[in-house]
């Protein structure tokens, strides 16, 4: 069956997103889907709406990209934007919000959370947005505990294993190491705020890091730099890329208690990463792959694909003892988990692919521009 869900307005999106770019969620009764220009809907298995709860509409640099994740009866989604980012559990029988909590923080995101199970204690949402990754309690949304450090911009899904988030940051070059720097807080920039207005204006700013980026640290999008809008550009240029390693769990700010490591090269913007019969795995948007020992950050390996040097946007997966990689131009590698990289096969599907691949049972679904496939041993 095919359904066509409303879409009453029309959203900036950068041309790598569009407008059905997060994925649905299911459960054992219904198909959750989330479009920015609309909301939230749900349908049972025979696509008969069940309900629509309306959202937006939002603003956000690139358009949004976070996909619903369904737990215990509930739709949760994270809806950060460049203002009033937010995070809200919707009761996945009815369409009544459960509960909503504002995230001030965050702008400009598009990391879809994940679920966290502690051995002890109820089950919690782990989200990473900008600058922080925080623990939300699923029954009432209420923020256990967080970790600073994180970019501004969050892209990829934390990979959780024995109580350890690994997540990738990329903000831009200039978050790369030895080119972080602390631009210094707003009463001292206002030297530069030659009308007296309390705002800097484009043309008031120096040429500089301010200036280059005043389209993104203008949150509002007045045209000038308010004092929100230059903190959100201060830790913006403060914070370093990386693969961070985050013990899970605690009490308020955790940051020194629960930063267990950061490797810093090569570095995904987009792609989350895989771990692996205790390998972490990571392919940057460029194509460069990363082995890391997942107990120390130590790198253990770090090169191209051959036969498959290309962009990625997909995630690595991996089942029956092997990694897939996919490439923006369709190119599938096939990758031994071993310390040392090694591709033992490579595939040409001739097509672009965005989409991370699913993998149930015995197949392996891949998704292309324009042709879904399913892949596995006959039956
Ligand atoms: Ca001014
Ligand atoms: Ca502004």
């Amino acid at each position: 069956w095919r359904r066509e869900a409303p879409r009453p307005r029309v959203e900036r999106l950068d041309p790598r997103n569009n407008p059905a770019a997060p994925s649905p969620a299911v459960d054992d009764e219904r198909v959750y889907v989330f479009f920015a220009e609309f909301g939230l809907l749900a349908y049972d298995f025979d696509g008969n709406k069940l309900w629509d709860a309306p959202l937006g509409p939002f603003d956000n640099l690139y358009g949004m990209g976070a996909s619903p994740v369904v737990f215990d009866g509930k739709v949760l989604l994270v809806c950060d934007q460049r203002t009033d980012s937010f995070l809200i559990a919707i009761n996945g029988t009815n369409g009544q919000v459960a509960w909503r909590v504002d995230r001030p923080e965050a702008a400009s995101s598009h990391a879809t959370p994940i679920v966290w199970q502690p051995n002890n204690g109820e089950p919690q949402l782990i989200v990473v947005g900008s600058f922080l990754l925080s623990g939300y309690a699923i029954s009432t949304g209420q923020r256990l505990w967080w970790v600073r450090g994180m970019i501004h911009e969050m892209k990829s899904v934390p990979v959780i294993s024995n109580g350890i988030a690994y997540v990738n940051g990329y903000g831009s070059p200039m978050n790369d190491p030895g080119n972080t720097l602390d631009v210094g807080p707003f009463e001292n920039a206002l030297q530069y705020d030659s009308n007296d207005d309390g705002l800097l204006s484009r043309d008031e700013l120096p040429e500089g890091r301010a200036r280059q980026r005043i389209r993104m640290s203008d949150l509002d999008r007045d045209g000038k730099l308010s004092e929100n809008d230059w903190n959100y550009f201060r830790n913006s240029m403060a914070m370093t890329n990386g693969m961070f390693a985050i013990r899970l769990g605690g009490s308020g700010d955790m940051t020194d208690k629960n930063f267990l490591w950061l490797y810093s090269r090569a570095v995904p913007q987009l792609p989350s990463p895989l771990l692996y019969e205790n390998l972490l795995y990571m392919i940057n948007d460029g194509g460069i792959v990363t082995i890391l020992d997942p107990t120390t950050g130590a790198q253990l390996d770090q090169g191209r694909l051959q036969n498959a040097v290309d962009s990625y946007y997909a995630s690595p997966v991996a089942g029956d003892g092997k990694i897939y990689m996919v490439s923006e131009l369709g190119m599938v590698s096939v990758v031994k988990p071993e310390p040392t990289l090694r591709v033992i096969a490579t595939t040409d599907l001739d097509d672009t692919v965005y989409g991370t691949p699913a993998i149930d049972g015995n197949r392996i679904y891949l998704r292309t521009g324009t042709t879904l496939y399913s892949f596995g041993l006959p039956q």
